[in-house]
């Protein structure tokens, strides 16, 4: 088990669309422990294997704050049950460090997924997770919490990480 680096945006690398999982082996196991501990680590409650530099379709979540419920998600695709967009949700993300933003999504999906042993699961993730679960697969697909966003405020955000990091 490693604590992994989280890229942060504008890294080229988050804008990647993941490939698929085809290989249900014990690197694929060791990947989750990694996402888990990762995502513990730095206190968030989902993390994309993209976000620490790895270009596969998985993607992790834990939304309890007391007794830990990781839940893990291979390939996951998200279906549209309830296209009502009321009221968004302050979003953070690990990979744009100290900025939160409203994000209008659907209320309710339904999440396609296989285990880590490669079998067909689905679920209708209930409030925050089903938030979280869109955001994940969102950051599989190259796509941030900002671009949902107008484009002046994306510009600022990027330019103020970017001073960050020097
Ligand atoms: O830790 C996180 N919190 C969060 C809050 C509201 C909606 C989505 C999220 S996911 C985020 C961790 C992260 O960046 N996952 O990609
Ligand atoms: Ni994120």
């Amino acid at each position: 088990m490693t604590i992994r680096k989280i890229l942060t945006f504008p890294d080229p690398k988050l804008r990647e669309v993941a490939k698929e999982v085809t290989n249900f082996d014990s690197n694929l196991k060791e990947l989750a422990n990694d996402l888990l501990e990762t995502m513990y680590e730095f206190k968030g409650i989902g993390l994309a294997a993209i976000q620490i530099g790895v270009n596969k379709r998985i993607i992790v979540a834990d939304i309890s704050d007391e007794k830990q419920e990781p839940h893990i998600f291979v390939n996951p695709k998200i279906k549209v049950l309830n296209e009502n967009k009321k009221g968004g949700y302050d979003e953070g993300c690990l990979s744009i460090p100290g900025f939160y933003e409203e994000v209008i999504r659907p209320t309710q999906v339904e999440i396609s997924f296989q285990n880590l042993s490669g079998e067909n699961e689905k679920i209708i993730p209930e409030g925050l997770l089903g938030v979280v679960v869109q955001h994940e697969t969102d950051h599989l697909d190259g796509k941030l919490m900002v671009d949902y966003i107008s484009s002046v405020k994306r510009q600022r955000i990027r330019s103020k990480l970017l001073k960050l990091k020097k």
